[in-house]
């Protein structure tokens, strides 16, 4: 048996001989592709969207996520994050996404299936539309645009290292589905983007530097991009968190399988489960803010932040990332 050292994590490794005989197993599965080269401007805008093994390898492009536990939420950040208790909740291992969906993965599961989405036959998005002066009404930056979709925004074909938006909950799954995937429950989407910290809560900023696209100025009229985007950034610009992941905190929200039904002091923690009066509501929890999280508004650029979203709804702030559960 040899151990080894494999994103970061101790593994073993069996050989066929010493299976035969033993029966030993790795603690966890080994990746056989190496992780993506990102993490800066660089490499990040010259990325083409598709990870190494790309249609020949089930966990291509992902990162396994090792079993351990958080304490869910946060006591620090709105209402509805408070912890419901202190006892740590337990997560399976699971492999992930390093980074958000890109369009031209996306594109690939389209091409293969003739998928549409739903802002297709809806013919309606709701499209972010900064104004010029200060304004507290949402309703004066967000507009329902005909024939928006995620491959044809404001006329123009968005670039294949794009994380894919105006993605529904349902377009989202479907995905996942056609890849033996899964969405992650709120829990393992926080727990993710906790990354073995030990904090209540992870920001947007990394040994005093930013590292997440998130809005900088006031919003919704005055974006300074210190950040370097006023817009969504290609995926993996910014470093990875420990355990391997870019973007998990800022860029886009991102979908989870669990509804919002409400704070976690009211006893939701954070699981898919529901009732079905709770399913046919389809409020779904939406995790790590997005490029119009600013200060002086939804300040929600964090591991513990959370928020409702319509599941039917495609936005321009939206996108998702997959799961994929060892058996
Ligand atoms: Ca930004």
């Amino acid at each position: 048996m040899r151990n080894v050292m494999l994103n970061g994590s101790k593994i073993f490794l069996c050989s066929w001989i010493m299976f035969s005989i033993l029966g030993c197993k790795p603690s966890q599965p080994a990746s056989p592709t190496a992780s993506l080269a990102l993490g800066t401007l660089k490499q990040c805008q010259s990325y083409q969207g598709l990870p190494q093994d790309w249609g020949s390898l089930a966990t291509s492009g992902m990162v396994w996520i090792p079993a351990g536990e958080i304490i869910l939420g946060s006591q620090h950040g709105y209402p509805d994050e408070k912890p419901f208790s202190q006892q740590p909740q337990q997560v399976s291992g699971f492999w992930a996404d390093q980074t958000e969906v890109t369009v031209a993965q996306f594109k690939s599961f389209v091409d293969a299936t003739g998928y549409v989405t739903e802002a297709e036959k809806q013919k309606v998005a709701a499209v972010f539309i900064a104004p010029q002066q200060p304004q507290t009404d949402p309703m004066k930056w967000w507009q329902l645009q005909q024939n928006i979709s995620w491959k044809h925004i404001n006329g123009t074909i968005p670039p294949p290292h794009h994380p894919v938006r105006y993605i529904t909950y349902n377009d989202a799954l479907a995905y996942a589905t056609w890849l033996g995937r899964d969405l992650p429950s709120e829990l393992e989407n926080e727990y993710m983007a906790k990354g073995f910290s030990q904090q209540q809560d992870i920001g947007p900023e990394h040994n005093g530097q930013l590292n997440a696209n998130y809005w900088q100025g006031q919003f919704p009229h005055q974006n300074t991009q210190i950040d370097g985007f006023s817009d969504v950034a290609p995926v993996g610009c910014f470093q990875a968190n420990p355990f391997g992941l870019h973007d998990i905190i800022g860029n886009l929200w991102e979908w989870t399988k669990s509804p919002y039904i409400g704070a976690h002091s009211d006893g939701h923690m954070g699981r898919p489960e529901a009732t079905r009066a709770q399913r046919a509501a389809m409020i779904m929890v939406i995790k790590g803010g997005s490029f119009l999280c600013a200060d002086n508004y939804c300040a929600r650029y964090r591991a513990a932040a959370r928020h409702p979203q319509e599941f039917d709804l495609a936005t321009s702030h939206v996108g998702f990332r997959t799961i994929r559960r060892a058996p």
